[in-house]
């Protein structure tokens, strides 16, 4: 079926385009290897990482300009849906004896003039402590530190789990190479993911970070917002009975819930 978005949006492009091919001196064969490097990408399956890795952020960042309430964050291409309800407070599943330092997790969810979001839906998903995703990763259990919760009447949450690890883009591809010719390295820092569903608004896609992490100034992503870095509390494992130490962390989430759509979508026919 004929769509006037797509049209308007491909002309756009097609301009921006040219001015690139004049601007950078982009000859027939750096279009050619263009196309090349492409089709490799898309062989290797890593069109949703590279995607994700160098161009999330950007749509965003200009999408979400002058956005009131929580900071939204990269999806990345590791979300899975449909995972498994726990409990709040409650436990994201894992492994028996899962490596890493245990962390718990706590949030309140409110709306952008504070008051507090009872009952909306939170899945929360992570890296493991090697900075590898269950569903992605090689040996790691189907679900796991995956998760799906409802915030409680004041819509508090706290959630065990572990610290997350830095992660990496596969170095061995078609984006690997590309990381080569951009000289920079393959990290992204720690981060939990969260996406929240109030019953009557807008979703929040978004992310945490944790202050002192060797990446949060170089993200391979540029994912990172300042207002999402936590501070990574340690406590005595004895606090809570545990044999280790173990960390804590908090955010405020605050959810737009106006369903005012951040563009106009105006639609010019010619
Ligand atoms: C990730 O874990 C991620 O969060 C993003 C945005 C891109 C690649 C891997
Ligand atoms: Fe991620």
């Amino acid at each position: 079926m004929k769509n006037e978005r797509v049209i308007n949006a491909f002309e756009g492009f097609v301009v921006k385009f040219k001015e690139l091919i004049s601007e950078y001196e982009i000859d027939h064969n750096d279009y050619r290897e263009l196309v090349n490097w492409l089709d490799r990408l898309g062989r290797a399956g890593e069109i949703p990482l590279f995607m994700d890795v160098f161009l999330e952020t950007h749509a965003l960042q200009e999408m979400y300009k002058n956005v009131k309430g929580t900071e939204p964050c990269l999806l990345g291409p590791y979300y899975i849906d449909d995972q498994k309800k726990i409990e709040n407070p409650g436990v994201l599943p894992q492994r028996e004896n899962e490596p890493g330092d245990v962390l718990y997790f706590s949030g309140t969810v409110r709306d952008t003039e504070g008051n507090p979001l009872a009952n909306t839906k939170v899945d929360m998903w992570q890296a493991d402590t090697n900075g590898e995703y269950s569903y992605f990763g090689e040996g790691i259990p189907e679900g796991n530190l995956r998760g799906v919760f409802y915030t409680d009447e004041n819509g508090d949450f706290e959630i065990k789990t572990v610290v997350p690890g830095n992660y990496g883009v596969p170095t061995d591809g078609p984006s690997g190479e590309f990381l080569k010719w951009i000289d920079h390295h393959e990290f992204r820092p720690a981060h939990l993911h969260l996406l929240f569903q109030p019953s009557n608004g807008d979703r929040l896609i978004t992310q945490v970070y944790f202050e002192g992490d060797e990446y949060l100034e170089d993200d391979v992503a540029q994912g990172v917002r300042g207002s999402l870095i936590t501070k990574l509390e340690k406590h005595a494992g004895a606090e809570k009975g545990l044999d280790n130490d173990f960390y804590s962390s908090h955010l405020n989430f605050d959810l737009r819930l106006q369903d005012k759509p951040v563009f106009k979508k105006t639609i010019v026919n010619n």
